[in-house]
């Protein structure tokens, strides 16, 4: 039996990683998908693929989460088909750098808080309302283990992942008489894109960072999620904090040696 017949998911962040894993799970559960990201021709080819597998109706918008005005206009423009949202999985995020606060770039800040923090915000501004009408819904936010503890040079990243719990946690609070679930997933190490695009595009030194341990998998996180998105109507999962079995905080992980 599928356990998300007819509902719709809208997903940032879905042309990679941990949000096109979210896609390929949910797809699979017969959800409809609203699939967004800034690379539109990924998107295309994922949707086409799912809705060939699994029957399901999907549409994808190239959004920029960091762009408010943009965030707004795809969200109002959902037609009825559309606008009835039952799961928002705030994915799309990002590191640059791996650098000490003193030698740090500005730049890397800027994208690493535009992303993750104020698109976060944005999204779940335009989305929210439509569950509030609806007094049905249910917010997931992918935090990290870096946003209950920090390790060295990971200082705005894992501020930012702070602040994503603290959206988390602040969101229920809102929204907690309107029957709408919020729930943090919080993953620790994933093999994604993640650091090859922390470490722009240097694939080697990507791949050191998960040397000697199995990282999670992308389809880990997405089970996960579907867990969180797929239980009783009296229960809400605020917080889910998942690693490898090598990881047991952002610092403390054992390696194998070669
Ligand atoms: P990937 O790099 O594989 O995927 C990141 C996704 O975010 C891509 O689909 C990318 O799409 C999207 N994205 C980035 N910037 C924007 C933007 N401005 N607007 C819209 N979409 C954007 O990384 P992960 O799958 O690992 O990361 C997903 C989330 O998981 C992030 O929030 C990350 O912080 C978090 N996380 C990752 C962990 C890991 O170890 N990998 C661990 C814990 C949390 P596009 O470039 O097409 O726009
Ligand atoms: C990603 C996990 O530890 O690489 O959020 O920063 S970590």
């Amino acid at each position: 039996m599928s356990l998300l017949n007819g509902k719709v998911t809208f997903i940032t962040g879905a042309s990679a990683g941990i949000g096109k894993a979210c896609a390929e799970v949910f797809a699979r559960e017969k959800s409809n998908l609203i699939l967004t990201a800034r690379r539109i021709e990924r998107l295309k080819s994922l949707g086409k693929k799912l809705v060939k597998d699994y029957g399901i109706k999907v549409k994808f918008i190239q959004l920029d989460v960091r762009n408010y005005v943009q965030v707004e206009e795809v969200i109002n423009s959902l037609d009825n088909n559309w606008n009835k949202i039952d799961f928002l999985i705030n994915n799309a995020g990002l590191s640059r750098g791996l650098d000490k606060i003193h030698e740090g770039k500005k730049e890397d800040w800027d994208e690493m808080i535009d992303t993750n923090v104020k698109g976060l915000a944005y999204v779940t501004r335009h989305v929210l309302p439509l569950m509030v009408n609806r007094k049905k819904g249910h917010i997931i936010n992918i935090g990290s283990t870096a946003g209950h503890d920090v390790y060295p040079a990971g200082n705005v990243y894992a501020a930012t992942k702070f602040a994503v719990k603290a959206l988390s946690q602040s969101t229920r609070y809102d929204v907690l008489d309107k029957g709408i679930k919020v729930t943090g997933v919080d993953p620790g190490m994933v093999e994604t894109e993640f650091s090859i695009v922390r470490f722009r595009g240097d694939k080697e030194r990507a791949k050191k960072v998960y040397t000697g341990i199995k990282p999670l998998s992308p389809k880990d996180v997405a089970e996960t999620v579907l867990f969180c998105a797929t239980r009783p109507q009296n229960v809400n999962i605020n917080q889910v904090i998942l690693t490898p079995l090598a990881q047991a905080s952002s610092t403390q992980i054992v390696r194998k040696d070669k």
